[in-house]
């Protein structure tokens, strides 16, 4: 039996291969993903996200959806926990949001499109667990009634104190009381100046001045070693990432610059938000590299970055390699087939039995899971949950490239329907040790839906 022992080199060369086998960026291929929200809890990354609908023309964005990640390399698709029919008080734009941790309650803040004002408003859900599932908290908007009441960001202070930021041209900021779903006062506008964000408030701006910078939404509100910091989409369209630090949390603040230089990213609009995990420092964003994508088709995509000893941001920028594995995948626990790290031309389904699954498999396509960790003893067995309204299909498990040695092959015929799950095991036909990528190769009929892929295990 062949033996796979070290890590085979991947052919990275441009074009050789398939075009995405070296990328990490995007982070998610099944569908656009906008305004990266990331929210570490108990060991694991979430990233709330929003969705940009399919050849759109404006942001008519219908759900937000979430994703987590325990090494940041492969992505566990949960779905769409939260869309506009969630709010009875909506109608359209599901726009920027962030979700947080207060007492074992989780908060998903939001704006929207509201029928009550005809403009936007900020809602508030409210879920038990970081997946949900999550409800409209209190029937009504937190805060209703203009254009620029959009992008809230979210922070709870030392002191227990939350905070809301948000506003596209203005910058507005409100305190939450304990409960998190009111308003604790009045909300406030902070002053700009060219010294606190590179531009003054908007409505002092002279026509055809340049200025430093200018504030212009998505506003990214988080402390850190004491000091406080406001990241946010500036210089109008297209727009960069820059960013102010203050000492307090409503200010005085202090612009510092630009992190993410207007670059090629495809996408006219940027959105970020900044996390810790696992001793690293995340830098979320998204582009409009997706094939298909551009700026009404957006994806997130991440890079690591080491904060300058004073506290200060370095220059980011985009790449498509993005991040390095932090963890590695256990193979002989069930795992998801919507856990991936890179994919070409698959979707994912939701089902209200078995969960979210993979979809829209045709020849050709391919599932790149990273750093399986199969340890010093090689399984023997490898089982599927599959299923197919037509004739199947061939899934192939490759190793350390999409045309790597073949571990396993799993011939799939007719169950019944894109829903008629059936457990699928075969032997293996090497044996293999060790941190390696996997490679799922779907072939079939060229053309048509092969089949549908629930989750994946090896047995020793
Ligand atoms: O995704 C819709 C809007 O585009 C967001 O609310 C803004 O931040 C910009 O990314």
């Amino acid at each position: 039996m062949f033996k796979i022992c070290k890590r085979t080199a991947a052919l990275c060369i441009g074009g050789l291969l398939m075009s995405g086998l070296c990328a990490q960026n995007p982070v998610v291929q099944t569908c656009y993903t906008t305004d990266p929200a990331p929210m570490v809890h108990d060991g694991t990354l979430y990233l709330y996200t929003g969705r940009d609908e399919e050849k759109a023309d404006f942001f008519w964005m219908q759900e937000w959806r979430l994703y987590s990640t325990t090494d940041m390399v492969n992505w566990t698709d949960h779905g769409s926990p939260l869309a506009i029919e969630s709010f009875e008080w909506g109608d359209d734009r599901a726009w920027a949001a962030q979700c947080i941790e207060r007492n074992g309650k989780f908060y998903w803040y939001v704006c929207l499109h509201s029928k009550l004002s005809g403009a936007m408003a900020i809602g508030v859900a409210v879920g038990d667990s970081p997946t949900g599932p999550f409800k409209d908290a209190i029937g009504k908007p937190l805060y209703d009634g203009s254009w620029d009441y959009i992008d809230p960001t979210v922070f709870i202070d030392d002191d227990g104190q939350a905070y809301l930021y948000w506003g596209n041209p203005n910058i507005y900021y409100a305190k939450l009381n304990d409960d998190m779903i009111s308003l604790k006062g009045e909300v406030g506008m902070i002053q700009q100046t060219v010294e606190s964000f590179g531009a003054p408030n908007p409505k002092d701006r002279v026509k055809g001045q340049k200025y430093k910078d200018v504030y212009t939404e998505g506003p990214w509100f988080y402390k850190r070693n004491g000091k406080y910091y406001l990241l946010y989409a500036a210089g109008g369209v297209p727009e960069h990432i820059a960013y102010s630090m203050s000492d307090a949390p409503l200010g005085p603040w202090k612009y510092m610059g630009e992190i993410m230089p207007l670059q090629d990213t495809g996408s006219f609009t940027n959105h970020c938000g900044v996390a810790d995990y696992k001793g690293h420092s995340y830098f979320f964003y998204h582009t409009g590299k997706l094939p298909g994508g551009g700026g009404f088709g957006r994806s997130v995509a991440v890079e690591e970055f080491k904060y300058n000893p004073d506290g200060t941001f370095p220059v980011i920028n985009a790449t498509k390699e993005g991040v390095k594995p932090v963890g590695t995948l256990n193979p002989y626990k069930r795992v998801e087939a919507e856990t991936i790290a890179f994919s070409e031309g698959v979707k994912s389904e939701p089902n209200a039995k078995t969960g979210i699954y993979i979809s829209n498999i045709h020849n050709g396509d391919y599932i790149k899971v990273r750093e399986v960790d199969f340890g010093t003893q090689s399984p023997k067995q490898f089982r599927v949950a599959v299923a197919s309204a037509l004739r199947g299909g061939t899934m192939e498990v490759r190793v350390d490239s999409a045309r790597g040695p073949l571990l396993a092959e799993i011939k799939v015929e007719h169950t019944g329907g894109w829903e008629a799950w059936k457990k699928i095991r075969t032997e293996l036909s090497a044996s293999v040790t060790g941190v390696h990528d996997l490679y799922f190769v779907f072939k079939g009929r060229k053309g048509c839906k092969l089949f549908n892929f629930d989750w994946w295990e090896f047995k020793r």
